[in-house]
């Protein structure tokens, strides 16, 4: 059976640049809160946006190394298991049911969910030096070594009752997410219709329209990953990890800790204010000439992020956990 594909409503919602934008954001803050090179000034001014990751809550140490004690992990899993509720509600109103998780993680060969082949990866942002590692780590994630050595003895360790109770939720978490999850995504990506500029918060609404379009769904990269029908599978794998978790230690009620689902929509028109008044603002805000409405650092942040050149995509950040070199 192919996987299946969700109603046009639910799509054209899931590819809605508010949406895209959001998950896109969410992942980019916490790959390059944590890193030494990304200024203090940017943190300011994601604060200043609404977009300042709570708590010393980074998933990575400044050597990349991943942080199992600050329930970074937890983020990971409350913000997808939010992605997964809205989407459940969108397909319950749509008359369908909940959306189909993978229990087990498939296997090489496996008929339903086949592995996309390699391609040449070529963005032409990247140097032809970048853009070959990039190729040899699709060959090297995508072959069936990869299941045989990597991927199932971390599926087994992960589903293990005996790790699950040594683990705290954070922890488990933050391990699926850099080790499962990640590997996940590169794995199942197909060769995307083209290479997506990187984000540009100096005009968050703005951009090339055809990277909204339903086509782009590419699973390698977060502004589309979850428009493409593999993601809701392999992220309710993950989330099932969330209900063995749970079972395994007597946890009844999850009392969450870590439970950032990002900041406010950029897309919009700025609201500075929250509640009744905020609707008023908000509606003189946007029927306000563009030079009236309140300034929001977002030239400053991108200048700032362009310079910075952080790792920060799914694929750098995969390719930088996974390797090979
Ligand atoms: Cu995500």
């Amino acid at each position: 059976m192919a996987p299946r594909v969700f109603p046009e409503s639910v799509r054209r919602m899931q590819a809605s640049k508010s949406m895209r934008l959001r998950h896109e954001l969410w992942h980019y803050v916490r790959a390059v809160w944590g890193n030494p090179r990304f200024p203090e000034q940017g943190r300011q001014l994601l604060r200043e946006l609404g977009w300042g990751l709570p708590g010393g809550r980074e998933p990575m140490d400044a050597n990349g190394g991943l942080l199992l004690d600050n329930r970074a992990g937890e983020d990971f899993l409350f913000m997808h298991r939010q992605m997964i509720a809205m989407t459940d509600r969108a397909l319950a109103a749509a008359g369908e049911p909940p959306i189909a998780r993978w229990t087990s993680i498939p296997e090489p060969g496996d008929s339903d969910f086949p592995v996309p082949p390699a391609w040449t990866y070529a963005d032409p942002a990247s140097s032809p030096q970048d853009n070959a590692a990039t190729t040899r780590f699709l060959r090297f994630i995508k072959a069936d070594a990869y299941y045989e050595q990597t991927m199932r003895v971390r599926e087994r360790f992960l589903t293990d009752p005996a790790n699950l109770r040594r683990l705290s939720l954070g922890a488990l978490g933050n391990l699926a997410e850099f080790t499962v999850h990640n590997a996940m995504h590169m794995r199942w990506a197909a060769e995307p219709k083209g290479y997506r500029p990187s984000l540009d918060l100096g005009d968050p609404a703005g951009g090339d329209p055809a990277w909204d379009m339903l086509d782009y769904d590419y699973l390698g990269d977060t502004y589309s990953s979850h428009v493409n029908p593999h993601f809701w599978y392999l992220h309710g794998w993950i989330d099932n990890l969330v209900e063995l978790w749970a079972e395994v230690n007597g946890v009844r009620t999850i009392d969450w800790v870590g439970d950032w689902t990002g900041g406010p929509d950029l897309t919009a028109p700025a609201e500075p204010v929250a509640g009744v008044a905020a609707t008023a603002t908000a509606v003189v805000a946007a029927t306000a000439p563009l030079a009236d409405r309140p300034a929001r650092p977002m030239p400053a942040l991108a200048a700032l992020l362009r310079s910075s050149a952080l790792p920060s995509t799914l694929m750098e950040i995969t390719r930088q956990q996974e390797g090979p070199a």
